[in-house]
C-alpha cells in the first residue's frame, strides 16, 4: 500500500486466537500487546508497579561500592562535584543527586561543559576545575563510560560514573563505573542515566539512617526516560507511569514554573514530558546556556524558578524560530537541487547553528523518508553535522566508513542517529555526499513498511476505543501508540488553519462522521487530497481526545 506521503504500510498480523479474558481489552488492542510481549508480561505492561519491577540496585556492578563511598562522603560532609551533560537526561541525573545530597547537608557543585565551546564528552578542564577546588569525590552522570583516556588521567580523584552509554573496548579504571550495560542481564539496559542514578539513590538511601522519600523524585526520572527516548518497557514503564503521578503533584518548583509558563495545567501524558517540558529544559544547552536546565530543576526559590522558566521559554521560542527558518531553507534546497531523488539527503549551510542541525536532520528525514545529513556551523573550515536514519540503514556504520575513507574528520553514532565533522569546502562536501550516495546505492536499504495496528470501520472509532487505548499508556519508543486505519472514507468540509493545518470531517457511506485534523498538511503534501471532495481514502492516523471532543489526527492517506 503506497500512500500519498510516499510511505508503504502493512497491517499487524497476529497468529493467535487467544482471547483476553483478564484485562477487558477489545480483541484488536489485545493483539497489539501479544505482538509485543508474552501473555504473562501483559499485566506488568498495563499496570507497571515499582514494587514488582524494581530490582535490587546492588545487582549492578560496582553499585554497592559506589553507595558505600557516597555514605562516607555524607558522614564526612565531603565536597562533591558532579560532571553533568547538558541534555534533559544529564540535567535530571545531576538534579537527582543534588536534591538527595542537599537533604544530607551537602552542597554538590555541578560542572556542565559548554556544548558549543568545549564540545561533547569529558574534558580535562572539568577535572581541573574540581581539583582546584579540592573536591574529593566526583560523579559523572550520563557520560563517562567511553571517556576512558580522560578519566584515567584523573583517577587520583574518587570518580563514580553513573551512566547508560555503551562502553568502548577499554573501560576507565576509576573508583566505580556504574552502568547497567556491563550486566549480562538485559532488563536494565534500557534505563536512562536518570534511571541509573535513581537506582543508585535507592541503594544509598538504604544505607542512610535519615530516609528520603524517593517517590518524590520520580518526576525527574520520568522526564529523563521520556526525553532520552528510552524504550517504554519493563521498569521504565513503572518509572514513567508513577512519575507522571508525581508530576501531577510535583514539589519541584522549577517543573511547576515550566508547566505554568507552557500553559500546562496538569501533566497527563508522555507527550507533555517529551514535547512541552523537555524541549524547554533542553533549550538552554542548545543555545549556549547549559546551566539553566539543571539550575531550574534544583532551585528552592520560587522567584528564581520563575525567572529561569521565563528564560528557558524564551530560548525555546528562539530555538523554534531558528528551526522553522532553517527547515524552510533546507526543504527549498532539497526541492531546488532535487536531492530527494538521491538515496540520501545532505544539506550544508555554514550559517546554521550547531545546536539545531540534529533537529533539522530529524525533520527532513521525517518529510522525505530518507537518511538525512545536515551540516552547519562552519568554523575555520570545519563544519559540524548531524545525521538521522531510516529503518534498514545503520547511519553510525555509514559514517564510520566515511571516516575510514577520509571523507569526514570525525564521525560515528548508532543505527538511527550520528554526528560528524567535515571540511566545509564545496568540494569536500560534494565528495562526502557522492560517497554516501554510492554506499547506499551499493547496498540499498531493505524496505520495511510501517505497521498499522488497528483497522476499523468509522462506526467503531468511538469513545470506547480511546478509553481502551488509554489503558495501554504510557506510549513512546518501544511501545508506540496504535496507528489506526479507517477504510472507505470521504473528506468533508475542509478548512485551512494558520496556513498549514487542515481541519475536516471523515464521513463513510453510512453517514457516520468524525471530526479530524491534519497537522502540517501542507508540508506533508496532503492538502490537495483533503480538499479534493470526491476521492475515497483509507485514512491513517491516531485517535485523540481534543478539547472539543473525539478527534482523528490524520497522519497519511491512501487512495482507495
Ligand atoms: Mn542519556
Amino acid at each position: 500500500m503506497r500512500s500519498l506521503r510516499g510511505k508503504s504500510y502493512a497491517y499487524l498480523q497476529v497468529e493467535s486466537s487467544v482471547i483476553d479474558t483478564q484485562h477487558g481489552l477489545p480483541q484488536d488492542l489485545y493483539h497489539i500487546l501479544l505482538a509485543r510481549m508474552s501473555p504473562a508480561e501483559i499485566t506488568d505492561c498495563l499496570d507497571p508497579k515499582l514494587k514488582n519491577l524494581l530490582p535490587d540496585p546492588y545487582i549492578v556492578p560496582a553499585m554497592e561500592k559506589a553507595c558505600l563511598r557516597a555514605l562516607i562522603a555524607i558522614q564526612k560532609q565531603e565536597k562533591i562535584g558532579i560532571l553533568g551533560d547538558y541534555d534533559v537526561d544529564g540535567a535530571c541525573s545531576s538534579a537527582l543527586l543534588i536534591r538527595f545530597f542537599k537533604t544530607h547537608g551537602l552542597q554538590p557543585e555541578v560542572y556542565i561543559p559548554d556544548r558549543l565551546k568545549e564540545g561533547y564528552g569529558h574534558n580535562d578542564l572539568a577535572f581541573k576545575f574540581f581539583k582546584d577546588k579540592k573536591y574529593t569525590l566526583v560523579f559523572t552522570v550520563d557520560c563517562g563510560t567511553a571517556a576512558t583516556q580522560v578519566l584515567n588521567n584523573h583517577n587520583d580523584l574518587d570518580i563514580i560514573v553513573l551512566d547508560h552509554h555503551l562502553p568502548s573496548e577499554a573501560v576507565p579504571d576509576i573508583f566505580a563505573l556504574v552502568n547497567p550495560q556491563l550486566l549480562d542481564d538485559n532488563t536494565l539496559k534500557h534505563l536512562s542515566a536518570g534511571g541509573v542514578t535513581f537506582l543508585f539513590l535507592i541503594g544509598l538511601n538504604r544505607l542512610c539512617t535519615k530516609k528520603f522519600d524517593l517517590i518524590s523524585l520520580l518526576d525527574l526520572v520520568a522526564l529523563s526516560t521520556v526525553c532520552d527516548v528510552m524504550p517504554l518497557i519493563g521498569l521504565n514503564r513503572a518509572f514513567v507511569k508513577q512519575g507522571i503521578k508525581t508530576l501531577q503533584n510535583t514539589q519541584n518548583l522549577g517543573i511547576q514554573a515550566l508547566c505554568k509558563i507552557a500553559g500546562l495545567n496538569t501533566v497527563k501524558s508522555t507527550y507533555d514530558l517529551g514535547f512541552v517540558i523537555g524541549p524547554r529544559i533542553n533549550a538552554g544547552g542548545r543555545l549556549g546556556q547549559s546551566y539553566l536546565g539543571v539550575n531550574i530543576l534544583t532551585t528552592e526559590d520560587p522567584h528564581q524558578a520563575a525567572i529561569s522558566a521565563a528564560m528557558l521559554d524564551a530560548l525555546n521560542k528562539e530555538r523554534q524560530k531558528l528551526e522553522e527558518q532553517i527547515l524552510e531553507t533546507a526543504i527549498n534546497r532539497v526541492k531546488d537541487e532535487e536531492l530527494d531523488k538521491q538515496p540520501c539527503i545532505l544539506v550544508f549551510d555554514p550559517t546554521w547553528h550547531a545546536g539545531i542541525v540534529g533537529i533539522i536532520a530529524a525533520r527532513v528525514r521525517e518529510i522525505y523518508g530518507k537518511p538525512t545529513f545536515i551540516a552547519g556551523a562552519a568554523d575555520n573550515g570545519i563544519a559540524m553535522g548531524s545525521a538521522r536514519s531510516i529503518d534498514g540503514v545503520n547511519i553510525g556504520n555509514l559514517l564510520g566508513r566515511a571516516l575510514e575513507a577520509g571523507l569526514v574528520i570525525s564521525g560515528g553514532g548508532h543505527a538511527k542517529a550520528g554526528g560528524f565533522k567535515c571540511e566545509s569546502s564545496a568540494a569536500s562536501i560534494a565528495a562526502l555526499y557522492d560517497f554516501l550516495n554510492q554506499q547506499l546505492r551499493a547496498t540499498p536499504p531493505e524496505h520495511t513498511p510501517d505497521l498499522i495496528h488497528i483497522k476499523r470501520k468509522l462506526a467503531g472509532v468511538d469513545a470506547s476505543l480511546i478509553e481502551a487505548i488509554t489503558k495501554l499508556e504510557p506510549f513512546g519508543a518501544g511501545h508506540e501508540e496504535p496507528l489506526i486505519a479507517i477504510e472507505n472514507i470521504h473528506i468533508k468540509a475542509p478548512t485551512l488553519i494558520k496556513d498549514q493545518h487542515v481541519r475536516c470531517y471523515l464521513i463513510d457511506g453510512l453517514g457516520c462522521t468524525l471530526p479530524a485534523m491534519s497537522f502540517r498538511a501542507i508540508r506533508y503534501g496532503l492538502k490537495p487530497a483533503l480538499f479534493d471532495g470526491q476521492q475515497t481514502y483509507t485514512c491513517i492516523g491516531y485517535l485523540k481526545n481534543s478539547p472539543y471532543g473525539l478527534q482523528f489526527q490524520i497522519h497519511d492517506l491512501i487512495c482507495a
